[in-house]
């Protein structure tokens, strides 16, 4: 069994951890170690305790909002499902983790996959679905291994199969691989992947709650939401909003990395200051430099500056100050590291990534990065800037999915804090870091 070091369980403590309660602690794949940390209780209240509908409810009272990045109310979307009437539902997990900088689901799955199987069980109890998948990143060979091992022995078990746990309650689960697409990450997408398709987002409504996957109604959640349903079945949802805020109940997993100085992945309550988790969790800045900015909800996210350091992370916290709390990511830099440079990153990955499907994405983010190359050989102009973020907020009102709609606030942001820092490359030919070099002609 994996083993937690000293130093480890000293920050753990500092943590509150209920999705990662296991990992790190038990043998990921022991479905007895998994038992005796009160694993599959939950399972087994919901199908010996509550019928669909309580099992509903208790989602809906706990407020636990969906923490692949839109913080939609998981109750609600269950509810959806379940009242949609049909003969044919699914569940399904989203673990197609693509967000740059984030490794959160992937932790998850290989530190403790019994927890979704279990939270999927759950799912399909309480929407009346008899059949799930679990999408996982075609790169997350570890997860893919472990999920697959976990559905083996939970079938073995009689938790997974038919007629579970001695009910007449019937699911079974399949995993499935992505193919490195990152807007197989959105849900509609995904669902055309999941059917053989070519991974291209479809009109929502119809949401995927009433004609998802083969059109039938499908419950698509992400891995870290599922993880907190066997913990809320079994303590009811009362003891899950003793943590977190008030619209926010329970914790968030983040992906520290960049320029502090412990990289990795925390749990911590909902409302956790940037700040805390930066300085105190993160360990500060690295190599006794400053801290200048960071990036807060993966590619798709803001930066933050210095002002910007005492938000309490949650989702309407954060969208107060135009941000996002997004896949959890938090890219520290510092002040060592060049805005221009980073843009340029997250941009090319943007129009590496478009899957070309409306004209604002799949131009807008081509154009976007030939501009921000223009700043990265030290040229440019200020209507350069001017034209960055017009074309940003054109792809954010027109672009059909997330994918172009989220380049604005990457762009908006790096544009609002360093705006000087864009004029001193083209003005002064000068990039802090030194990566920004002129062109070379021959
Ligand atoms: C029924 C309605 N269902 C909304 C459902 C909808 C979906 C969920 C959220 O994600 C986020 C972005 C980034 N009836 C409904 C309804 N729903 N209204 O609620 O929907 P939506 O459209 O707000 O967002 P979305 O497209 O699902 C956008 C984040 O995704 N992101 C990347 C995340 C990456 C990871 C990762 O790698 N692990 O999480 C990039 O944009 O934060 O906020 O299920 O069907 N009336
Ligand atoms: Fe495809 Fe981009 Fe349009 Fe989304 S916004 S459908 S990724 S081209």
């Amino acid at each position: 069994p994996s083993v937690v070091t000293k130093e480890e369980v000293g920050l753990t403590r500092k943590q509150v951890r209920i999705v990662l309660r296991n990992s790190g602690v038990i043998n990921p794949e022991s479905i007895e170690e998994y038992i005796a940390q009160g694993g599959f209780e939950g399972l087994s209240k919901a199908l010996s305790e509550m019928t669909p509908e309580n099992v509903i409810k208790e989602i809906k009272a706990s407020g636990l909002r969906g923490r692949g990045g839109a913080g939609f109310p998981a109750g609600l979307k269950w509810e959806f499902t379940y009242k949609v009437p049909s003969d044919e539902k699914y569940v399904v997990c989203n673990a197609d983790e693509g967000e740059p900088g984030t490794f959160k689901d992937r932790l998850i799955l290989e530190g403790d996959p019994f927890r979704i199987v279990e939270a999927m069980a759950i799912a399909g109890y309480a929407i009346g679905a008899k059949k799930g998948y679990i999408y996982i990143r075609g790169e997350y060979k570890l997860s893919i291994d472990r999920m697959q091992k976990a559905i083996n022995v939970a079938k073995e078990y009689g938790l997974l199969g038919d007629n579970i746990l001695g009910t007449n309650f019937s699911f079974d689960l399949e995993v499935r691989k992505g193919a490195g697409a990152y807007i197989c990450g959105e849900e509609t997408a995904l669902i055309e992947s999941l059917e053989g398709k070519r991974g291209i987002p479809r009109i929502k409504p119809p949401y995927p709650v009433s004609q998802g996957l083969r059109n039938k109604p499908t419950l698509v959640n992400n891995v870290e939401t599922l993880a907190n349903v066997p913990d809320i079945i079994k303590n009811g949802a009362q003891w899950f909003r003793q943590f977190g805020t008030e619209s926010c109940p329970g914790t968030k997993v983040y992906t520290i990395l960049g320029d502090v100085v412990n990289a990795g992945l925390i749990e911590v309550e909902m409302g956790t200051p940037l700040r805390d988790i930066i300085f105190q969790y993160g360990g500060g800045i690295k190599d006794g430099k400053k801290f200048k900015c960071a990036l807060v909800g993966g590619a798709a996210g803001a930066f933050l500056g210095n002002e910007m350091l005492d938000v309490k992370m949650d989702f309407d916290n954060l969208k107060e100050y135009k941000a996002v709390l997004g896949s959890g990511a938090i890219l520290v830099m510092s002040d060592g590291v060049c805005i221009v440079d980073m843009l340029k990153s997250i941009l090319r990955f943007f129009k590496h990534e478009s899957c070309g499907r409306c004209t604002p994405c799949r131009v807008g983010t081509k154009r976007l990065v030939e501009i921000i190359e223009k700043f990265a050989s030290l040229e440019g102009t200020e209507e350069d800037l001017d034209e960055m973020l017009n074309i940003s907020l054109v792809m954010k009102d027109t672009s059909f999915c997330p994918l172009g709609q989220s380049v604005y606030l990457p762009v908006s942001s790096a544009i609002k804090y360093f705006r000087d820092e864009f004029i001193s490359h083209f003005k002064d030919k000068y990039c802090v870091s030194g990566r920004c070099k002129p062109k070379l002609s021959l």
